[in-house]
């Protein structure tokens, strides 16, 4: 086993397990690049780049089942998180001035961050089987709730939350029902999971290109299913040719923009078809030749393996180059990513076998 690995380069993708950001598409990087000076926050100005953003939140919409999508790239899946969120507050002003939001115990640390700065309650449902559980969420909703999430391919485990229940628990407290599918969001229109706008009454999303999308960062997503709920965010913007701005940040990456389009006008469907596939499969593989080798192994329901190593064995292989991740309960935790090939997975168990 190698000691003290050089780290590795940059945009180098090799040893990377730990990792919801990959190697762009070609496409995309040179997309990128061609915008790296432009800002869509400032569409008088830069309107190629704005017309392209108009582009990405229609591909965002053919991903996520929603022929007329409102929405906007962000700096990535807390600034959509948040915003949501920010869009529920608003939406309840004069309804309530204590307002909460109840998410899963899954729920990813930006919705923390989001309900500090918004000043709004979080409240954290119990799991049941890695899963939000719609009677425990039930349990947290009061007159006072204005959102409801559930999570579309959580951090941890990659587990899709029960939506369609969810959603319809929102709609009968009248509170706004958020869908994060940061990651999730570009494998899951090839699996059986109802989870988009089109499976359940979803009001908000989040869905970022430069996780699953193969989209250089920063490139996020948020999609609104009217442009009512997007407007909550608006501020009004003097100084710019627009009259008002939904964006948390002012000046953006058009770099993000352009590869995101990029990206998505190479992939959907069928590249990312291609890639969920070919993920899932070594997914698979990786969890039965883990078993296989006595360790405990959470069943990958999408890209993602979560697996209890002996203790040691993750500090180890750091020293070894390999850069890890691990879940709140001390499991490895690899992330399937497009750059993750069979090889590397095969050369990382080598290195395990020898700890
Ligand atoms: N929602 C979900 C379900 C997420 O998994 C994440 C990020 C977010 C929201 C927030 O997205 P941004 O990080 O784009 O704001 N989850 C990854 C994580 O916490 C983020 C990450 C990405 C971590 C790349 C490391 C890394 O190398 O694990």
């Amino acid at each position: 086993m190698q000691r003290g690995a050089p780290e590795p380069g940059p945009q180098e993708f090799d040893r990377v397990l730990s990792s919801m950001c990959t190697d762009p598409h070609p496409e995309a990087r040179a997309a990128a690049e061609r915008f790296l000076a432009t800002n869509p926050g400032d569409p008088g100005t830069y309107e190629t780049v704005a017309a392209l953003e108009r582009d990405a939140v229609d591909l965002l919409g053919s991903v996520a089942g929603l022929p007329d999508p409102s929405g906007y790239v962000t700096s990535g899946g807390t600034e959509a998180n948040l915003q949501a969120i920010r869009i529920a507050r608003n939406r309840a002003r004069g309804r309530t001035d204590a307002p909460n939001a109840v998410v899963p115990e899954s729920a990813h640390f930006s919705f923390t961050k989001a309900a500090d700065v918004l000043g709004v309650e979080l409240r954290r449902a119990p799991l049941s089987d890695r899963r939000a559980d719609p009677a425990a969420v039930a349990e947290l909703i009061d007159g006072d709730t204005v959102a409801v999430v559930g999570v579309a391919g959580s951090t941890e485990y990659g587990r899709v939350d029960p939506i369609p229940r969810l959603a319809a628990l929102a709609e009968d407290a009248g509170a706004l029902f958020h869908a994060d599918a940061a990651w999730g969001g570009f494998a899951l229109p090839f699996t059986d999971y109802d989870w988009d706008f089109g499976d359940a009454p979803v009001d908000t999303m989040t869905i970022d290109p430069h996780k699953l999308g193969q989209a250089p960062v920063p490139a996020g997503g948020l999609l609104t299913r009217s442009p009512d709920l997007l407007d909550e965010l608006a501020v009004d913007a003097p100084y710019l040719d627009s009259p008002s701005q939904v964006s948390l940040t002012g000046t953006r990456s058009g770099a993000g923009v352009a590869g995101a389009v990029a990206a998505m006008e190479a992939l959907w469907p069928e590249g990312y078809r291609a890639e969920y596939e070919r993920a899932m499969a070594l997914a698979e593989w990786l969890a039965a030749e883990l078993r296989d080798r006595g360790v405990r192994v959470v069943d990958p329901t999408l890209p993602l393996v979560a697996a209890d190593l002996a203790e040691g064995s993750v500090d180890r292989l750091r020293a070894a180059g390999w850069r890890l991740a691990t879940t709140a309960a001390g499991e490895l935790r690899v992330v399937v990513m497009p750059h993750v090939t069979r090889d590397a997975l095969s050369s990382f168990l080598s290195d395990l076998d020898a700890l």
